[in-house]
């Protein structure tokens, strides 16, 4: 491939945010009700083949290589006219221009869209902080709005005064806000057994990055008199029909860093995101960080709930299921380039990705583009704050020839980032949580990225 000018190095085409018409996603649909899920990766396959590029992802405005610039020499309506008023809309919203920045339904990996996932767009955005209404959702019964002014949340169990707080009650006392990732169990779950999905939308999208507000649970139990002695784990339980009740130790919310959230990025939560209280449960999986919240138990044993005994446990290769493993691992992805998008020119490419532990700060991400023979360390951007996501960039030079970019991330525990070969020795391949593998994404010398797994 070769550049139309040299100015014009490290030009992208965005990926395709989705590949599937409606119509191919109803057949998926209805596949994947059959129990055939390799069929879902045919589908995907299939129709990225096929997919027209739409208009809005070409290149549709070049400089003209002779002859003035028609963008600078006719001087364009924004220029000449009066611009939009004020307050044209109270809550303002995206450029109509970034309208394909969306979350979106994996097709085929749920059979209702109540109990279901949506991803978000990590290709499309910049630095650590995801905008609320692009924040993924994880529900199991649907989602609510509910009226905080008719909101409890109860305190019981193992506690001298048994409480309910309004959420007036909860929001006078003296909160905090911290920045923190939060990944569901289950992101890049579908990639076990081998390659599925296209994207890193699809393969990584199950996490996102907010500022939360909001009261430390350690302040609620100790006005409840706790008893924090014997009290070894609290129960926390949603409000929505899923009955989503899990078992939290004692030990995570003594060093104060578990939240009863009602903040969202400065704003209150979204009712996708649990609207109007949450629980914050930095570094541990997403099913933990109950949304909802409306009654805390303290208690002196793990209560096993159905989402701590049937659902969110490790098929392990000799056959057992291991449970409570709750801490999301060290791990990174390449968010550019990644599965989906063209590389239009050879030359200088921006390498940029994301890179997360759940035990605390990122210490290092090293890049490849050789898949895994040699790295190079990236520079980590500030903030790099403890369970929050940290955004990585590496300079690269695309000489035109198949390339696989990887990235490797270290924790300051000294965790590091396996690759599948090391990931699938301990683990095997029938899992569906905690999926931590170093991904690859494949350049191949017509410009395409493919996700590859190689080791
Ligand atoms: N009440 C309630 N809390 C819940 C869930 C739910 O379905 N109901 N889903 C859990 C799961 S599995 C995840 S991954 C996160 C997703 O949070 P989000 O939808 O804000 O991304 O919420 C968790 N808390
Ligand atoms: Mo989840």
């Amino acid at each position: 491939m070769k550049p139309d000018h040299p100015a014009a190095s490290g030009r992208l085409r965005k990926a395709p945010e989705n590949f599937l018409d409606r119509e191919g996603i109803r057949t998926v649909f209805a596949e994947g009700k059959r129990g055939r899920r390799d069929f879902i990766r045919n589908a995907f396959a299939a129709a990225a083949a096929g997919a027209a590029v739409p208009a809005a992802l070409a290149q549709v405005n070049p400089v003209p290589t002779e002859g003035g610039d028609p963008n600078i020499l006719t001087l364009p309506e924004h220029t000449r006219g009066l611009g939009q008023p004020v307050v044209t809309d109270g809550y303002g919203k995206p450029s109509k221009f970034e309208a394909n920045v969306q979350r979106r339904q994996s097709p085929g990996l749920t059979q209702t869209t109540q109990s279901s996932v949506s991803f978000a767009p990590l290709q499309s955005l910049f630095g650590i902080v995801t905008p609320s209404g692009l924040h993924f959702e994880r529900h199991h019964q649907g989602w609510w709005d509910i009226d905080p002014s008719k909101h409890r949340l109860m305190i019981n169990g193992m506690v001298k005064s048994p409480k309910v707080f309004t959420m007036d009650e909860i929001m006078r006392l003296p909160s905090v806000s911290r920045f923190h990732f939060i990944e569901c169990g289950a992101n890049t779950g579908m990639e076990w057994g081998n390659v599925a999905v296209p994207t890193a939308q699809y393969s990584h999208g199950m996490i996102s990055c907010s500022e939360f507000t909001g009261v430390p649970l350690i302040t609620l139990l100790e006005m409840a008199g706790a008893d924090l002695k014997a009290g070894k784990f609290v129960l926390a339980e949603g409000a929505d029909g899923s009955s989503m009740t899990r078992t939290i130790p004692m030990s995570l919310i003594r060093s104060g860093e578990v939240l009863v959230a009602f903040g969202q990025n400065g704003e209150m939560l979204r009712p996708e995101n649990g609207y109007p209280l949450r629980l914050v449960v930095p570094g541990v999986q997403g099913v933990s960080w109950v949304k909802y919240l409306r009654r805390l138990e303290v208690g002196d044993q793990p209560w096993a709930t159905k989402d701590e005994a049937v659902h969110y446990i490790d098929l392990m290769p000799d056959g057992q299921h291991r449970q409570y493993s709750s801490i999301q691992e060290v791990k990174s992805v390449v968010t550019t380039p990644s599965g989906g998008q063209v590389l239009l020119d050879k030359g200088f490419y921006n390498v940029t990705g994301l890179a997360w532990s759940g035990r605390g700060k990122v210490r290092k991400v090293d890049v490849s583009v050789d898949g895994g023979r040699n790295w190079r360390p990236a520079r980590l951007e500030t903030p790099v704050l403890s369970k929050c996501l940290t955004r990585f960039n590496i300079d690269w030079i695309w000489d035109g020839r198949p390339a696989i970019i990887q990235s490797r991330a270290t924790d300051e525990t000294g965790h590091v980032q396996p690759n599948y070969t090391q990931l699938r020795a301990v683990r095997g391949t029938r899992s569906i949580y905690h999926n931590n593998a170093i991904q690859s994404w494949l350049v191949q010398d017509n410009g395409e990225v493919k996700n590859v797994q190689v080791s």
